[in-house]
């Protein structure tokens, strides 16, 4: 466990010109830019340098909250761990360790971690590290197309396919949004363990599904994982394994900011983000998303400056 300050890295969210000192900044943003599992289209460990470059092209002003949120909350980006770009082999201990301690060091910090990937299985690891720190339990609400609960896929129990099934069985509650493709295995589970379970097909024609999300979480606490395909692939196409039918912009806007509003959001990631060459649609999409979870953030604990 380091007791030293991170180290910066070499791109910055919303650019260099704006960084806090790490010390005052409430938002560290960590990139985990691990990739070993994927199955379909590959790339997920370029997602979060990506991520950072388009968020260059952000407005600091923030127009449905009317504020320039980046100097109420101060946001310091946080250097790569578990880094498997240029050939890097990190194996999955490691990685799920070496996120655990950062993660865990961080919180102790009282910072507020975003953590962007990388493949969803880093989840694990990013939930491991809360669990050192807060003894109450809480609920991970994670968005995705996909239920990700096989207890194991293509060999391994620590694949993007199996993140959550790794979650129900650390016995925290889970409420899943936007899911809309799973296999037999995890229907069988669902209806075995109850989880709660939106679908995207029966979230398509109303938003009553936001009240009852929210209404569903069993904890004041929460832990949010976005994996990016939960979200329409026609606004982010750049993921590993498309799925049509996602969620819409403004309802996940809604979503979250009711979500971060009724409830302690403790921590957040957002996974999944893989680039498409000559596109920068999803890695804008992405970078906005990152910077509303933060707008929202500060608005609910109150970190406006006068
Ligand atoms: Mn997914």
């Amino acid at each position: 466990m380091t007791s030293t300050l991170p180290q910066t890295t070499t791109i910055d969210f919303l650019g260099s010109e704006i960084v806090p000192e790490y010390e005052t900044a409430k938002v560290v943003i960590l990139p985990i830019p691990y990739e070993a599992t994927t199955s379909y289209r590959k790339g997920c460990e370029n997602g979060p340098d990506a991520l950072l470059e388009a968020s260059h092209q952000l407005e600091c002003y923030d127009e449905e909250l009317d504020r320039e949120i980046c100097f109420d909350a101060g946001i310091f980006t946080h250097a790569p761990i578990a880094d498997t770009r240029h050939g890097k082999t990190v194996s999955d201990t490691e990685m799920l360790r070496v996120t655990q301690e950062t993660l865990q060091s961080l919180i102790e910090q009282k910072k507020f971690v975003i953590s962007i990937g990388g493949e969803h299985s880093i989840t694990e690891g990013v939930v491991q590290g809360y669990r050192q720190v807060y003894q109450e339990s809480f609920t991970v609400v994670q968005i995705d197309a996909h239920g990700d609960l096989r207890h194991e896929y293509q060999d391994t129990i620590h694949s993007h396919a199996c993140v959550m099934r790794r979650i129900v069985n650390m016995g925290l509650p889970t409420v899943q949004v936007g899911i809309r493709a799973i296999c037999q295995e995890e229907a069988d589970l669902i209806k075995e363990k109850n989880l709660t379970v939106f679908r995207a097909r029966e979230m398509a024609f109303n938003l009553d599904w936001i009240e009852k999300a929210i209404a569903s979480i069993p904890t004041e606490k929460v832990f949010l994982t976005i994996d990016v395909d939960g979200i329409d692939p026609s606004l982010i196409p750049g993921v590993g394994t498309p799925e049509p039918g996602g969620l819409n912009w403004y309802s996940t806007l809604t979503f979250l900011r009711r979500l971060f509003e009724s409830k302690d959001v403790i921590g957040c990631d957002v996974m999944e983000l893989a680039p498409v060459v000559d596109s920068v649609v999803s890695e804008f999409t992405v970078a906005k998303l990152t910077y509303k979870l933060i707008g929202y953030q500060t608005l609910a604990k109150g970190w406006i400056k006068d």
